[in-house]
């Protein structure tokens, strides 16, 4: 078991876990060259996926863009602890660099599930497990990820009131914290991402990790040269995060 007793009580209970100091300065100094790098070459061609709106960039599937970016899909302290929560047979289901523009108008999120897949009782099964690492300091007013603890217990046919102002949500929380924190959640936990009141571009990478007899999200395929790439490593952890095995019964050991 990789995570400790007092993180698997706070991730059982809140349905996140924080991970203060997830990335090294040496980390956090690679990977924001490598995130600069693939935001560059994203806003120089733009036939590049991903949304480009007054209140979101997203980078498509980061982890085409550069090794560095790729390898945090199996960070060797964070993997670890999404492996545990998800189980052996956990695999890559989409991966995005989010950059929220200064002084947004209003939420690229408003308040959701990552799951809801029919058939399927979510709040007793984690189907999904979403990690965030931040890549500059977020506050209250940066436009972070809110959270409703413990959300990732409630019966599905639970309703959360709607609001129009995502921070005016019951028992929200926000998650905040230094560039190369990470935080992870079950994707049943309900979230939003708060408006950005700041002057600042929030910048955060995106890793979601499900069930390898799941599908990855549409346009979050890896390519040919990622997955040429990996079988030649021969490492079952790196191929199993990107879909190589089979459908069913695949599962690391
Ligand atoms: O940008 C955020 O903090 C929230 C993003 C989000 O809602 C998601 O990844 O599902």
């Amino acid at each position: 078991m990789a995570m400790t007793v007092a993180q698997r009580v706070s991730y059982e209970t809140n349905g996140f876990l924080v991970i203060p100091n997830a990335l090294s300065p040496e980390e956090l100094a690679a990977t924001r060259e490598a995130a600069n790098r693939a935001e560059a070459l994203w806003r120089a061609e733009p036939h590049r996926r991903g949304i480009r709106s007054e209140v979101l960039d997203q980078v498509q599937a980061p982890i085409e863009y550069d090794p560095q970016l790729l390898s945090l899909l199996w960070h060797p302290t964070v993997f670890p602890l999404v492996r545990d929560a998800v189980g052996d047979d956990v695999m890559m289901i989409d991966n995005d660099y989010f950059i929220t523009p200064p002084n947004t108008p209003r939420t690229h999120a408003g308040w959701h599930h990552d799951v809801g897949m029919r058939g399927v009782y979510h709040p007793k099964s984690t189907m999904m497990v979403k990690v965030f690492y931040l890549l500059s300091d977020v506050d209250a007013s940066s436009g972070g990820t809110a959270m409703i603890p413990g959300s990732h217990k409630f019966p599905m046919k639970w309703q959360f009131p709607e609001v129009e102002e995502p921070k005016d949500m019951p028992g929200a929380i926000q998650m905040t914290g230094q560039a190369g924190t990470a935080y992870l959640f079950n994707g049943r936990t309900y979230h939003c991402a708060v408006n950005n009141e700041s002057p600042t571009p929030r910048r955060v990478l995106i890793y979601n990790y499900g069930h390898f007899w799941m599908k990855m999200w549409t346009g979050y395929e890896p390519s040919e040269r990622l997955l040429a790439e990996a079988h030649a490593s021969n490492d079952p952890i790196q191929k199993q995060l990107l879909g190589i095995g089979d459908a069913y019964g695949t599962a690391l050991s």
